[in-house]
This record gives C-alpha cells, sequence and structure tokens, in this order.
C-alpha cells in the first residue's frame, strides 16, 4: 500500500541529488600529448560523464589537493578555457574549480555558471565581489588552510560545530559582499583541513550542513579517507574502481541527508545512487514514481 497523501494538500516534490561531474584538465589526468590532443580528450570526457548523467561539469584547471604545488595564471587559463567553451556551447551546466578571480571572470565570460572556489574567497577577496557583480552561483568550501601548507594543522573539539561556525562565516563575508544568499552553495570541504576522523564525523552529521540553509554539496569522491576504507593497510594501492564504489556509498549518505549535488569522478553509479534515494522518498511522501 502506498503512503497516503493528504487531499488537496501542496505536496513538496523532493528533489533528486544532482550529479557534478570531476573535469580536471592536469597533465596527471589527461595523457600530455600536446595541447590541442589534451583540451580533445577533456571535452571527451566531459561529454562522457554528462552521458553517464552528469548534471554539471567542474572544470579545473590546477590540482586543488591540499599540498599541490600551484600552476601560473596562463598555464590554468590555457587550460580551462577551451574545454569550456566547447562544453558550454553544447549546452552543459559548467562550474569553474579555481581560486583565481581572473580564471573565474573568464570562465563564467566561456559560459559557465558556478563558481567553485575552495578557499571561499580566501585566496582571493575579489571572488566574492565578482560573484555578486556576476550573479553567478558560488560554491563556499570549507578550508583553514591555502595550497602548500601541507603541514597544515589539523584540531578541532567539536568537529561538526567548528566547521559549520566557519563556513558561517564565510557565508557572512559573502553576502557582506553583496552576493545573494540564493546563489550560496555550502560545502564542509571533506580533506581540507579535515583528517579521516573529521570526515567521517562530518558524514555522521550531513543534516546540520543541510541545515544551514543553502544548497549542500559534497565532494569526497577518491579521497583518501575513502582508499583507507577500501584498502586500509595500503591506501595509496587502492584502486580507482574501489575508491569509486566507497564512493557512490557516500552518495547514498549524501543524498539522505538532502544535498543538492554531490562532486564525483564517476557520474553513473552515484546517478543510480541518488535516483534509489529519491525513489523512497518519493515512496516516503506518497508521491507516485515520476
Ligand atoms: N576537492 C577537490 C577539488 N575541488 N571542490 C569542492 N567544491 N569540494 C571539494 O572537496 C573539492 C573541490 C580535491 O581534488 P580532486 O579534484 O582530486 O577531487
Amino acid at each position: 500500500m502506498s503512503a497516503a497523501a493528504v487531499p488537496g494538500a501542496a505536496q513538496e516534490v523532493p528533489e533528486r541529488t544532482r550529479i557534478m561531474g570531476v573535469l580536471n584538465v592536469t597533465p596527471d589526468s589527461f595523457s600530455d600529448g600536446g595541447r590541442w590532443f589534451r583540451h580533445t580528450e577533456a571535452v571527451a570526457h566531459g561529454v562522457d560523464m554528462l552521458e553517464q548523467g552528469a548534471d554539471i561539469i567542474d572544470v579545473g584547471g590546477e590540482s586543488t589537493r591540499p599540498g599541490s604545488a600551484r600552476v601560473s595564471e596562463e598555464v590554468e587559463l590555457e587550460r580551462v578555457l577551451p574545454v569550456i567553451r566547447e562544453l558550454a556551447r553544447d549546452g552543459a551546466r559548467i562550474s569553474i574549480d579555481t581560486m583565481r578571480v581572473s580564471v573565474a571572470r573568464a570562465a563564467l565570460e566561456a559560459g559557465a555558471t558556478i563558481i567553485n572556489d575552495v578557499s571561499a574567497g580566501q585566496a582571493e577577496s575579489g571572488m566574492l565581489g565578482l560573484a555578486a557583480d556576476s550573479g553567478a552561483d558560488l560554491v563556499l568550501v570549507h578550508w583553514r588552510g591555502l595550497l602548500s601548507d601541507a603541514a597544515e594543522p589539523v584540531h578541532y573539539d567539536d568537529t561538526v560545530r567548528e566547521v559549520a561556525h566557519e563556513l558561517g562565516q564565510r557565508v557572512d563575508a559573502a553576502l557582506a559582499a553583496g552576493v545573494h544568499r540564493e546563489s550560496l552553495i555550502l560545502d564542509p570541504g571533506l580533506g581540507f583541513s579535515k583528517n579521516a576522523e573529521h570526515n567521517w564525523e562530518i558524514l555522521a552529521r550531513l543534516d546540520v550542513f543541510a541545515g544551514m540553509g543553502m544548497p549542500l554539496l559534497v565532494a569526497a569522491s577518491r579521497k583518501r579517507f575513502l582508499a583507507a576504507l577500501v584498502s586500509p593497510d595500503a591506501p595509496s594501492e587502492a584502486s580507482l574502481e574501489h575508491r569509486d564504489q566507497a564512493t557512490a556509498a557516500v552518495t547514498v549518505l549524501a543524498a539522505q541527508a538532502g544535498a543538492w549535488a554531490v562532486r564525483v569522478h564517476e557520474p553513473r553509479a552515484s546517478l543510480i545512487a541518488a535516483q534509489a534515494v529519491h525513489q523512497v522518498r518519493l515512496a516516503a511522501a506518497g508521491i507516485p514514481e515520476g
């Protein structure tokens, strides 16, 4: 028997958690057979992720993993712009994963509509002004450190409370710069100033972040704490396939917590996970399958 809906009552139809596919246009992600070849491969990978069901493609030209070395602005621009132009021309929704205002601005002009700044405007404060002026959506990621800060100390007395509080401070900074609240997306920044224990604590209380009144993005894909889950003795040797399986499990948790989107390298399994949770939510709300 299906759960009865109240006759005449407006039904709030829950939305499926969206899938953001990761497109890192960096030499370690694509064979370095020259500029044109790399762009062609990157666009093809983006198209493949869209065919797998990705709703958004997150294009990045420098690795934003904590401890990574930075690349020059010229290199970053040269990597991302042709790829964004081509994918946006075909109608894809694009986010730009960058900490540079100049790169974000050029990416918006090339067709991106979301700025994904892992520093939440701390690397370059002009990022908040750019989001305000352009009206682009802005992902604010929680992070205490910046790139090359490999030995960043991580200590929390109360991980979830402190991360939510510090993320709230970035929201305040964005609002003060003129960004509309409706343009903000929050991301607790798994792996950024956080060890495995902190990451699991955050995943245990995603409801806190989902309850902050803005869309929640969860980006666990292939991260080290998932590698340690599937390969405890040698995390760095965990296969991508096993990391992707762990990622899909986290997508279930994120979708159940009401996350707006998950950022993943392999969209298909996460889409299936999000669809399954969506069906359960529809059934629970007594809404017939769409
Ligand atoms: N992590 C990486 C890069 N970009 N963006 C958001 N919003 N959240 C993240 O946690 C995040 C990100 C880490 O590098 P990867 O591209 O290898 O996943």
